[in-house]
């Protein structure tokens, strides 16, 4: 439910409409319990930052933004009558190469519109009797009511089915928070336990399925911080002036690499992201799902060119040739056999070759070869978009791979072809206790959890701890998420299968707005956000900084609203284990301060907890760690976490998986990162469905967070990309809605004709709010992306390969 022209509210009926609420005056009906902006009025509207002179009781109050983008930019808001009036960021401290601002990008200034917005939560409700999930019928409970239902439905269900039939998701929408580690797990955790999830939604074919097998964890990651004068940085699927936009972000530091020290950054990409728009860097285009195909070709020149580092890959790799195979491969099973034409397929990967497949010229791919391989040092980068594809994991391992090739990797200014390094401050989180259930599955799958329960096995599903999931999951908590109608791959079988009550037959909804995946829930609770509690946060996942930020309530709770750390402490109480949960009686604020101070032992530089209050920010100057890691100094002294210590071309532990598992039809794993298409992938274009697809993350919203701030999505519209091309054959102009269709379902769209996307290929970014008559023809006016992805993971993780599917686009 989005309503986006009263969004625009205007500061003096904000005001009005938060004085009637703070009357307690609102209406209640099953449409009226969410939302305190009464409507434009006069179509007067102030710009989304800064306005106005100062009313004269005007403080200001430091906070930060908390949404899952890698940021966690500096809020300081303004703030009188009890209300947020507007919001600056970080103006602190030096903003140049090497020094930094955590400053917000337009979404987080925007926050006030988001806080006091239209489809903002106000009270707990329940889905009215004899109306079903999807219905969208809620009527207002009391929090007690609201919590008694939790409790006794917790018990009951554990009673019947086990603890391990409850599921509390993940809790992206409120990640830069780190003190308030899901609150659920600790509860529960005191409560016998929940079945838990390994995984996630944006690295988890990486991080799981990928970098374990090659570098034995996260390793050799650098910052763009480290580069040197004029040096050459590919990046492959990483956009990071749209995805890592916080004032301390990548996008900025590569920006500002670009500019002062004259780094030559080459983009390879589906889509010219912002970096490759707004800077002098080169833009590839590249068939998606098809990098290792390039990395391929790349190899075959390389060898030609005898640009290859072989010491290198002799020293500190194993299956890079047959001399360097580890135990029990079998012959011509190295990457060098798969690149000359004598491994499992026997067919050569010339350039003419990986031409074809990746849409790339073969001169093209034939001088990259000898650019990357003259570089040095060359910093190599993916970002997390070519392994959300249902080939993710090979993918990953091939673009890891070329810095190998050219013996890159693990010194001064070079990066392990993985993302870009991080530094800066860590802190504790609230600790959640020990759970005593072991049993994990691919967090992907919880739709299928729920629907097939035992029958998802460790060799067909990716199962640990245990032979089989135990039981079906029958409760879930979504909290902090907008997974079952939003963000997950496949809305309409989702839902569906979210619908049928004797499947999953207690589902909670704890967020700040009402989200069409609250539409699923039995109870919705309402959320405070951080941005009115208290709240600590370090520089977020941005490039080497290191700052804390000490959050205080911008102003008093409105509505009935509670926070999550609070409202766990009730349910406690009612579980009989409100003692251990609160530590004793600990708040919120308590445990910010006792974790703040746990980790000021170990800094005791820092400010003190009333001091870091009173100041508001605190940073560090960041000393860059950029020395030849131990591993290159001496690799039998320091060998690295994979199963032969060395850097992996070849995974033993890819061929056993491969050997054992059971796997979908157009599955495979590879113990070398081999090209292989992946399910839907870039052979799979039919007549029905002729146009490949990717889905990219956008500036517009953080997800589905901020996107229904209706000014910011007028700067940057919601539309999917078609190439002229592909446009003119279907008679669709720029600005024409079309219709987006495939075998999963239906989306109404705005076109944008341009060059910016190949021929082939159509983009349409993630996180739109799902909008359909879900008992009528189910078309989704929202143009959300996940109506048109489908439910195939990942072979080897069991992520999610959301960017890759295939469909149609006609003139609605
Ligand atoms: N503004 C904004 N910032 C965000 C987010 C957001 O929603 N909005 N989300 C945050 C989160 S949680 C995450 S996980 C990250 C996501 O960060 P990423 O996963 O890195 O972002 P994506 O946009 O999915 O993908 C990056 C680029 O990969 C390209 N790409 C897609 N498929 C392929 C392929 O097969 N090969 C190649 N070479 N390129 C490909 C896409 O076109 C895109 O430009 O961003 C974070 N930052
Ligand atoms: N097709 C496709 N789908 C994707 C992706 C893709 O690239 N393509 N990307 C995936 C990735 S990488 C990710 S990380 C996920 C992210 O998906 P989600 O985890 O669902 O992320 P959001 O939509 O940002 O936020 C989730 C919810 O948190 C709520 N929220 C925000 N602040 C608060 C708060 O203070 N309290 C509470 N209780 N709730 C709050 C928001 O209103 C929102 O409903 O999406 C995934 N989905
Ligand atoms: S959305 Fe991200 S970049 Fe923008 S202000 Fe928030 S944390 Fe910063
Ligand atoms: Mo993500």
């Amino acid at each position: 439910m989005t309503n986006h022209e009263e969004m625009a509210l205007s500061r003096r009926t904000f005001v009005k409409g938060s004085a009637l609420a703070g009357l307690g005056a609102a209406a209640v009906g099953t449409t009226s319990l969410f939302g305190c902006a009464p409507a434009t009025e006069g179509g007067e509207d102030l710009a989304a930052t800064g306005e106005g002179a100062a009313p004269a009781d005007e403080k200001i109050v430091w906070t930060h933004c908390h949404v899952n983008c890698g940021g966690a930019c500096v809020l300081q808001c303004h703030v009188a009558d009890d209300e947020i009036t507007y919001v600056e960021s970080d103006n602190t401290g030096d903003a140049s190469f090497g020094g930094f601002q955590a400053r917000a990008c337009l979404r987080g200034r925007s926050i006030r519109r988001w806080i006091n917005g239209a489809d903002r939560l106000n009270y707990p409700m329940r889905r009215v009797a004899g109306t079903k999930r999807g219905d969208g019928q809620y009527e207002q409970i009391s929090w007690d009511e609201a919590l008694d239902t939790i409790a006794a439905e917790f018990k009951r269900i554990t009673e019947t089915y086990g603890n391990e039939s409850v599921f509390v998701q993940e809790c992206s929408g409120v990640e830069q928070n780190v003190m308030m580690n899901n609150p659920f797990f600790r509860l529960f955790n005191l409560c016998g336990g929940v079945v838990t999830r390994y995984g996630n939604y944006s690295n988890g074919a990486l991080t799981f399925g990928a970098q374990p097998f090659t570098y034995g964890g996260g390793w050799g990651k650098r910052s763009y911080k480290t580069l040197e004068e004029g040096e050459l940085v590919v990046l492959f699927g990483n956009a990071p002036c749209d995805t890592r936009m916080a004032g301390d972000g990548h996008g900025y530091d590569l920006s500002v690499a670009i500019e002062q020290k004259g780094v030559r950054v080459i983009c390879i990409d589906p889509r010219r992201s912002e970096i490759a728009t707004n800077h002098d860097v080169e833009w590839i285009p590249i068939m998606p799902g098809t990098d290792a195909a390039l990395v391929a070709g790349i190899a075959h020149e390389l060898i030609a060119a005898d640009l290859v580092d072989v010491d290198f890959l002799h020293t500190y790799c194993v299956g890079y040739d047959e001399e360097t195979l580890p135990e029990g491969a079998p012959a011509n099973s190295s990457y060098y056999a798969y690149v000359m034409g004598t491994g499992y397929d026997m067919v050569e990967k010339t350039p003419a070759w990986a031409a074809a497949i990746t849409k790339i010229p073969e001169a093209r791919i034939i001088q990259l070869a000898h650019e990357i391989g003259e570089a040095k040092p060359c910093f190599i980068v993916q970002g997390w978009g070519p392994q959300r594809r249902t080939n993710g994991e090979t993918a990953a391992r091939a673009i890891a791979l070329l810095p190998q090739l050219v013996g890159q990797v693990g010194k001064p200014s070079t990066n392990s072809g993985l993302r870009e390094g991080n530094g800066g401050f860590e802190l504790p989180s609230l600790p959640t206790g020990d759970n005593p259930i072991e049993v994990k599955f691919p967090n992907y799958l919880w739709p299928e959890a729920i629907r097939d329960g035992q029958k998802l096995t460790a060799l067909n599903a990716g199962i640990q701890g245990g032979d089989a999931l135990p039981a079906p999951i029958k409760m879930m908590i979504n909290y902090g998420n907008n997974m079952p109608a939003n963000q997950n791959g496949d809305i309409n079988t989702t839902t569906d299968i979210l619908r049928d009550e004797s499947l999953c037959e207690f589902i909670v909804c704890y967020d700040v707005v009402m989200t069409d995946s609250a539409n699923y829930a039995d109870i919705i609770l309402p959320d405070l956000t951080p941005q009115e509690t208290w709240t600590l946060s370090t520089q977020g996942e941005n490039n080497d900084s290191k700052g804390i930020w000490f959050g205080q309530p911008t102003t008093s709770a409105k509505f009935e609203r509670r926070e999550v750390y609070e409202v766990c402490a009730d349910l406690a109480e009612r579980l009989g284990v409100a003692d251990e949960y609160t530590d004793g009686g600990k708040t919120r604020e308590d445990w910010c301060r006792a974790l703040y101070e746990e980790w000021r032992a170990e800094n005791p530089q820092a400010p003190t907890w009333e001091e870091g209050l009173a100041m508001g920010i605190y940073k560090e100057d960041i000393e860059v760690e950029n020395d030849t890691d131990p591993f290159i100094e001496d690799p039998e002294a320091n060998p690295l976490e994979t199963a032969t210590g060395k850097i992996q071309v070849y995974a033993p532990e890819l061929a056993e998986m491969a050997a054992t598992w059971e796997l979908p039809e157009g599955d495979v794993i590879m113990p070398i990162p081999a090209y292989v298409p992946g399910f839907n992938g870039p052979d799979a274009a039919t007549e029905a469905y002729p146009l490949h697809f990717t889905g990219y993350h956008t500036k517009a919203h953080t997800h589905s967070s901020y996107a229904n701030n209706q000014i910011i999505q007028d700067a940057h519209r919601h539309n999917v990309w078609v190439n002229p091309l592909d446009a003119e054959e279907r008679g669709i102009k720029n600005g024409d809605t079309v219709r987006v269709f495939n075998e999963q379902g239906e989306i109404l769209i705005e076109a944008r004709v341009t060059d910016r996307i190949m021929p082939g290929v159509a983009a349409i970014p993630q996180g739109s709010w799902h909008s359909a008559d879900m008992n009528g023809d189910r078309v989704d006016k929202g143009g959300c992306i996940n109506t048109l992805t489908s439910r195939h993971c990942t072979p080897v993780a069991k992520a999610t390969g959301q960017h890759t599917f295939i469909g149609q686009i006609a003139k609605a």
